[in-house]
């Protein structure tokens, strides 16, 4: 059984959101993230505690998508293997039509997991992603990583995948304290999140406050306006939805089935292990590349810490979108 947080007679969505990768790399919390409440259930443990795809439907408007929590690829035994990849096969069969987000964890010092590389590849060579509709997350990288981290890591993954240009969207550390949302668990909302609309509301009356305020004394209104500081989870479900809104979702049709076994692996890490390798060779080479890389992902993260938007933003800019956007109901 698919157990289903949003009932299908209720659902409205045509078009998702597929969260994949492996179990513990922060998908169900990405999720929840995206979605601005915890529905889906996130642990850290050895073994994975999402077991059966599930979907939430994200509702702007009279448009919604589903957001899709799927349990990992990779695990220990061969049985649990199976059964993820009948998981995986599930999602797709029910939103064919989505936009493909494979989690990668940052979490090992910033080092990218062959294990990762190889779930990736195993889906990939099973559904032929297309780069339009395919986001790679790197989840939970150190703050202290190094100031060309993403410029040379973008580069080694599109290597390493072997998709050219591939869109890359890299998380922060969350702080332990911001890792569960302020809403009850399982609570839902329809329309404008409360708790944003609150914030939104505060938000402008703080501006307007500010404005008279630094008539009366300049500067100290000015000061007065920088204090609604964004949380650490609406930095990253802004910079999320911002790479979401960027992939147009593509139909998704099982070509093959899911090629992997857990006596393969051994053999695969070890090829995956020579091509991180010859990655880094090629690194040292490719300076250039690098650097102009990072400028873009400094300038992306400049103009977010700049222009922090409130989510509703998004809501009107996913449905100016319609016809291509991923919330889009035709
Ligand atoms: N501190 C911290 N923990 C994270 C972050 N992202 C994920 N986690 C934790 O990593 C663990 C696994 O996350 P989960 O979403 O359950 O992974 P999934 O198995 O891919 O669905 C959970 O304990 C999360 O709270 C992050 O940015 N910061
Ligand atoms: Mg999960």
């Amino acid at each position: 059984m698919c157990a289903q947080r949003t009932t299908p007679s209720i659902s409205t969505s045509k078009h998702g959101l597929i969260l994949l990768g492996n179990s513990g790399v922060g998908k169900s919390f990405i999720g929840n993230v995206v979605l601005g409440r915890d529905v889906f259930e996130h642990e850290c443990s050895s073994s994975s505690v999402t077991h059966e795809t599930e979907f939430e439907d994200y509702t702007v408007g009279n448009s919604s998508y589903a957001v899709f929590n799927i349990p990992g690829l990779i695990e220990a035994d061969q049985e649990a293997v199976d059964r993820n990849k009948a998981e995986i096969y599930k999602a797709f069969q029910q939103r064919p039509n989505s936009v493909i987000a494979f989690v990668f964890t940052g979490g090992s010092g910033g080092r990218i997991r062959d294990e990762d590389v190889i779930a990736f590849k195993a889906i990939h060579a099973a559904y032929n992603f297309q780069s339009d509709s395919l986001l790679l997350i790197v989840n939970d990288l150190p703050l202290n990583r190094s100031p060309k981290y993403e410029g040379a890591t973008a580069i080694k993954l599109q290597g390493l995948v072997n998709i050219p240009n591939v869109r890359i969207c890299f998380l922060d550390r969350i702080s332990q304290t911001e890792l569960r949302s302020n809403e009850t668990k399982g609570e839902k909302k329809h329309g404008l999140d409360k708790l944003e609309q609150k914030l939104a509301g505060a938000k402008s009356f703080l501006k307007q406050y500010s404005a008279s305020i630094e008539k009366r004394a300049p500067g100290l209104g000015k000061m007065l306006q920088t204090i609604p500081q964004q949380t650490e989870r609406e930095k990253m479900r802004q910079k999320l939805i911002e790479a979401i809104i960027q992939c147009t979702p593509h139909p998704h049709e099982k070509q093959a089935e899911i090629q992997l076994t857990v006596d393969e692996l051994k053999n695969l890490t070890e090829e995956s292990k020579k091509m991180q390798q010859a990655m880094e060779q090629e690194l040292l080479k490719r300076q250039t590349d690098i650097d102009e890389q990072q400028k873009k992902f400094d300038q992306l993260k400049q103009e977010l810490d700049a222009k922090p938007r409130e989510i509703h933003h998004y809501h009107e800019k996913i449905v100016e979108r319609s016809g291509g956007g991923i919330c889009t109901i035709s």
